[in-house]
């Protein structure tokens, strides 16, 4: 699998990490200011949730095929891993903890008011 960063997605990739998937764990539970990412599972699967603020949304992530872009601003939660599934994570910038709001409520409020940037 190649992935090309400003050709297969919309940002230059500065960070690549990875998530070991096991049955029964979540994670995520936050959105980024900032941050661009693109999510893919070529090794087993799972359940990413997305949330703008307004309304939810469900994507399955199954194979090298399938790839998820999630903007700034946008609660995600990752859900229903498979054991020994593979999550590959491309960012757009390093990490930084004052790029995330791991607050539901002030998320919503600040997604809703136009300022989360
Ligand atoms: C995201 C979803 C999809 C680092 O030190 N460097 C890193 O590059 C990352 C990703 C994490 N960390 C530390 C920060 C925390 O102490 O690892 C710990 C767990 O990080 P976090 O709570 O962000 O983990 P996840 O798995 O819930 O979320 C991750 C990404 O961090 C996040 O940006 O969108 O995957």
């Amino acid at each position: 699998m190649a992935i090309e960063g400003l050709n297969d997605v919309p940002f230059a990739i500065q960070r690549v990490y990875y998530i070991l998937g096991s049955t029964g764990s979540s994670r995520g539970f936050h959105a980024h200011r900032e941050l661009e990412q693109l999510l893919t599972c070529p090794v087993g699967s799972c359940r990413v949730t997305l949330d703008d603020g307004h309304r939810r949304r469900d994507f399955q992530l199954q194979g090298p095929d399938q790839g998820l872009y999630i903007g700034p601003m946008i609660w995600r939660e990752m859900h229903d891993f498979s054991e020994g599934s593979l999550l590959i994570v491309f960012a757009s910038a390093w990490h930084n903890e004052d790029d995330y709001i791991r607050d539901y409520n002030e998320f919503r409020k600040l997604a809703r008011d136009g300022h989360g940037h």
